[in-house]
């Protein structure tokens, strides 16, 4: 049986990673922080057969011992402060668990290793941020980087951490430079599910309106339960590598609104939506569009739902959620 660990398994991204390597038969071990961690019930309702094992990325000690008990054939690190907004607040912690967290992982790797004939497979979650304010459009794995947030920083050097130890050790290290992916899954304070969780709590006469930061910034949204495969993908093949996850389409947070909105009949939406100064970003990166050719023609992967069909998923999702939640507070 083929072992995996995962870090960051109690978000989104962990658990539809853990979902799909279950699904391929793999024995899944989900690396958790802190004794009482209240996300790791989710992770054991969602997907029961993960075994869950403590270790911090901002602790090397740790993780060296989390492989040791492990022995994984392949790592996911998910695990990160992967709120940019966060990461202007607290940028020595971000750069802590998002940057650094990626060499101690690497270095945990390459001191317990594996077996010499079956050795440690890792994958790095590098994200879209690290393009910032844009070199070229549409972004590819050669694009240079330019970070607008202590997060995309952070990511930088996680990303170049992991083509170094690729090229001085020989490790099976592969970046997956991966652009927004969303889903019903995602937390609240991310703008998609902010914006799908008020529509639908508008929808049930729940709240009035939303406040928003900028909404002019564009994005290349796909959906988080099929960017998990190309992680999977990464790592089963003979040489390692870098590759763009992306749609190769891009919409603004106005057209994400739109969208939203007509899904409850809204077609107008600005008296729902406040501007608010205290969402905005010292530093934002206004356009992301990622080309994904490399993605498609080694590893086989393409996206499969559209932007349309991910917002209807998300809202959907919020209002089946809201309606449960009072009902429940009116049976009570
Ligand atoms: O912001 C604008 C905000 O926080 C998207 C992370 O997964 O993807 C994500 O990073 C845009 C920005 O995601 C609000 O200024 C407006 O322009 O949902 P977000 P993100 O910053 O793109 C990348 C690929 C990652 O790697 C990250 O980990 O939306 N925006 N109003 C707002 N954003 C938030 N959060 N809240 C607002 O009220």
């Amino acid at each position: 049986m083929t072992r995996a660990l995962i870090t960051g398994v109690t978000g989104p991204d962990g658990m539809y990673l853990a979902e799909f390597l279950v699904g391929k038969g793999y024995e899944v071990y989900g690396m958790i922080r802190g004794q009482n961690n209240p996300l790791a019930e989710n992770v054991r309702r969602s997907v029961p057969s993960v075994e869950l094992v403590e270790g911090d990325l901002g602790d090397i000690s740790s993780l060296i011992g989390v492989m040791e008990q492990t022995q994984p054939d392949e790592v996911y690190n998910l695990g990160a402060i992967s709120f940019v907004g966060l990461s202007f607040k607290q940028p020595e912690l971000t750069a802590n668990i998002t940057g650094l967290g990626v060499l101690r992982m690497l270095e945990a790797i390459r001191i317990v290793g594996g077996s010499d004939a079956n050795p440690i497979r890792f994958y790095q979650a590098s994200s879209s941020e690290m393009f910032g304010r844009v070199r070229e459009t549409p972004q590819t794995e050669m694009t240079p980087f330019h970070p607008r947030s202590p997060y995309g920083v952070a990511k930088v050097f996680g990303h170049n951490t992991t083509v170094n130890y690729r090229e001085a050790y020989g490790i099976f290290a592969c970046s997956g430079i991966l652009f927004n992916h969303e889903s019903p899954r995602r937390g609240l304070e991310f703008v998609t599910r902010k914006i799908s969780h008020a529509v639908a709590r508008i929808k049930l006469g729940l709240q009035d309106s939303v406040a928003l930061g900028n909404l002019e910034s564009s994005r290349d949204w796909g959906f988080a339960g099929e960017y998990v495969e190309a992680m999977w993908l990464m790592l089963q093949q003979d040489e390692p590598d870098d590759y763009v996850i992306a749609t190769g389409e891009t919409y603004s947070i106005r057209e994400f609104l739109d969208l939203a909105f007509s899904h409850i009949g809204v077609e107008d939406w600005a008296s729902c939506v406040v501007q608010d100064a205290r969402y905005m970003r010292p530093a934002e990166v206004d356009l992301l569009v990622g080309d994904a050719t490399k993605a498609k023609e080694k590893l086989g992967w393409e996206p499969r739902t559209p932007f349309s069909e991910l917002v209807r998923m998300m809202v959907e999702s919020d209002i089946e959620d809201q309606a449960n939640k009072l009902e429940e507070s009116t049976i009570r």
